[in-house]
């Protein structure tokens, strides 16, 4: 337990406690600020920056919940020090994102938004993990609104808070900027097995100056 262990890719075996974190029993909830109301008829998924088509692209809640659904069974890392070990994430990857409404060549990150302007970047590859999904269910039940519905990113190997609650979108972007929390004294990358919490750890070409 603890120990930075040897992982076999991404999809190595799960429920692994990365260095320094102590399991949660339950499903505690964190985040910053309200959690919105949903509203089916404002809601609408955007994907949109450096496409590439140079078109932003939409889905209504109806069409974006209508793409093809998988589930996955990942842990949740919080940099606050608590995993929630095998929870089962039901919803669309975001591979199925890049596929219908792909990236242009040039584009090397993506900012995720959520409601109230929250806002994680990721590197394209981290974000194009054939395990990051765009959760709506988790074992098997619809998200609560505390939880992130109606959607949720779901990055299982990083950080929690590199999964936005309340997503509405995806820009896709041609150099590195930060998000809310990587604003704001986080690391710019957030991987848990090498315990980047901390903007100050970072290392040259971690990313953009603070
Ligand atoms: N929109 C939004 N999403 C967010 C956050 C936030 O502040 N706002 N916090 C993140 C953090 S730090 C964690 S640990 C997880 C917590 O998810 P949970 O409340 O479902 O346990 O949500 C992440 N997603
Ligand atoms: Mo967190």
């Amino acid at each position: 337990m603890g120990q930075p262990v040897e992982r076999e890719g991404e999809a190595a075996a799960q429920s692994e406690l990365p260095p320094g974190q102590r399991i949660q029993r339950g499903w505690p909830v964190t985040h910053y600020g309200p959690v919105p109301k949903f509203r089916p008829e404002r809601w609408d998924f955007r994907v949109f920056g450096a496409t590439a088509d140079g078109e932003k692209h939409s889905w209504t809640h109806e069409e974006f919940t209508a793409l093809p659904y998988t589930s996955l069974v990942a842990d949740l890392h919080c940099v606050t020090k608590f995993s929630m070990l095998g929870a089962e994430w039901g919803g669309i990857p975001a591979r199925t994102i890049l596929q219908i409404a792909p990236p242009a060549p040039a584009v090397t990150h993506v900012m995720v938004w959520a409601e109230y302007g929250f806002s994680s970047n990721l590197r394209l590859a981290d974000f194009a993990s054939e395990r990051s999904i765009f959760a709506t269910h988790r074992d098997g039940e619809l998200l609560t609104a505390e939880h992130g519905f109606p959607l949720r990113l779901v990055v299982p190997h990083l950080y929690a808070w590199k999964g936005p609650k309340w997503v509405r979108g995806v820009e896709y972007m041609t150099a590195d900027r930060r998000g809310f929390w990587e604003e704001r004294g986080y690391h710019n990358i957030g991987d848990p097995w090498r315990e980047q919490r901390y903007s100050y750890q970072e290392e040259p070409g971690d990313g953009p100056g603070l």
